[in-house]
């Protein structure tokens, strides 16, 4: 079937001085000939004078680079328009090449899906590259990058040869005689098969780490009212996100931001606060101010230093295993603040003056480091890749086990071959047409 050419702006909307606009697909050279009027040297900038077709009105003098396939991004011919960046411009070049017969807007991710069925990237590469766009932080950007580079690809395809041989070896087993093979062979399999077993559960066990550098990481803040909760949003906001005011019940619904927190990317969340609600609103508010402690990584809990802290309140945030102790409005306060209060590590700041915010943020940064750190870097990064790798490592646990049953060798090798299904879902190797529309819709237009 011949594949449209398609095309796209590549770089992102609004004015700018430079835009990149790429064209992909079989017929991408007729957009060299028609609206450039003449030929390009493979893989070399050259500069163009830019016209509609057949030699119409000039609509940009610009850099072109023309890549033969397969050695492209998608693995077809592309042409790179580098066009200056006006609306105009852009506009212009986009109708000039919707003109040309056989040429089509491109869909979102499809210059990625083309790389993809080219078989230039797999599926894991992709994923990256969507994520490297996506990505805002410096923790975020490596992540990508490891997976661009193959870091779970690698993992994923050694583990599945492995998988492949030990079938052979294994179906060898069941349908030669003993004296036409090596005596131990069965054994070699189950301790090739052990050894990938653990393999994979060392992944699995990973502290969903990777996941949750690419989400972000949850803080919450909470307290009583009035203690300095949005005061201290908008102070680690560096603008003025949430409503501030001595008028306690200010903070209804629950106010997110994102921050950067040495790199690793958090989701910084201010909520009502916790107090004896009288209206349904204040109930509504409540309930959400606990739905999002519960689902908080970290809980930073504020609570005004200058009035009797609320000693119940503060058990109730003990309760979550990551929570903070924040003793706000410091300026406040005739003596020196505690070090610590009921056990907890407790550090004093004001959201009013900045004082002390430098030893919170070093403390919520050692943690975010801890929550989606570490010392060895995740493989997995998504949810797609823990289920089938959970399905990979649960039907190797069966083959295990049936192994050591001499009258089921069929049933045993049948757990291998769905292990290495399995693992072929992760890369894109075996059955993954349902995926694809899901995975790359994921990108925007261009990509
Ligand atoms: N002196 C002083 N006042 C503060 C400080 N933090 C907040 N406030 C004041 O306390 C009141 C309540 O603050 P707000 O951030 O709305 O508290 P929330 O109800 O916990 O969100 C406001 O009048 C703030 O200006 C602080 O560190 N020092
Ligand atoms: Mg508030």
């Amino acid at each position: 079937m011949a594949q449209d050419t398609i095309f796209a702006l590549a770089s992102g909307f609004g004015r700018a001085g430079v835009a990149v606009v790429r064209v992909s697909g079989p017929t991408a050279q007729d957009a060299v000939i028609k609206l450039l009027d003449r030929d390009l040297p493979p893989r070399k900038a050259v500069r163009v004078k830019l016209a509609e077709e057949n030699g119409g009105p000039l609509i940009d003098q610009a850099i072109a680079l023309f890549f033969p396939g397969p050695s492209s991004y998608t693995g077809e011919d592309v042409l790179e328009l580098h066009i200056h960046g006006g609306l105009a411009v852009i506009e212009g070049v986009l109708a000039a090449l919707g003109q040309l017969s056989g040429f089509r807007i491109a869909e979102p991710g499809e210059f990625t899906r083309r790389s993809f069925e080219n078989g230039k990237i797999d599926l894991t590469g992709a994923e990256g590259i969507a994520d490297l766009i996506e990505a805002e932080t410096a923790m975020q950007r490596s992540q990508a990058l490891r997976q661009i580079d193959g870091a779970l690809a690698k993992f994923i395809e050694r583990c599945r040869e492995h998988v492949m041989v030990a079938l052979a070896h294994w179906e060898a087993a069941i349908d030669f005689l003993d004296e036409e093979l090596p005596e131990d062979l069965e054994v070699q399999v189950f301790d090739e098969i052990l050894s990938i077993v653990n393999d994979i559960k060392s992944q699995l066990d990973d502290g969903y780490r990777g996941e949750i550098l690419r989400h972000g990481i949850k803080v919450v803040i909470l307290g009583p009212p009035n203690a300095g909760k949005s005061s201290l949003l908008n102070l680690l906001a560096k603008r003025d996100v949430a409503i501030v005011s001595e008028v306690a019940g200010t903070t209804r619904d629950v106010i997110e931001i994102r921050l950067d927190l040495g790199g690793y990317p958090a989701i910084l969340a201010d909520t009502a606060g916790l107090y004896e609600a009288d209206s349904e609103l204040e109930q509504e508010s409540m309930r959400r101010s606990r739905a999002a402690a519960e689902s908080a990584d970290i809980l930073l809990f504020v609570i005004d230093g200058s009035s009797r802290a609320e000693v119940d309140e503060i058990i109730s945030a003990s309760a979550h295993e990551n929570a903070l102790l924040i003793i706000n409005k410091a300026d406040l306060m005739q003596e020196n603040p505690p070090a610590k209060i009921q056990g907890h590590r407790a550090l004093a700041m004001s959201a009013k003056t900045g004082a002390g915010l430098d030893a919170v943020l070093a403390e919520l940064e050692k943690r975010a480091a801890k929550q989606a750190g570490g010392k060895t870097a995740p493989l997995v990064t998504r949810q797609r890749h823990r289920e089938a790798l959970r399905d990979a490592h649960e039907a190797l646990e069966r083959f295990l086990k049936l192994s050591c049953r001499p009258n089921l060798p069929e049933l045993a090798a049948e757990d291998l071959r769905l292990a290495a299904r399995a693992l072929g879902r992760i890369t894109g190797t075996v059955d993954v047409e349902d995926l694809l529309e899901i995975i790359f819709s994921d990108f925007c237009i261009g990509k």
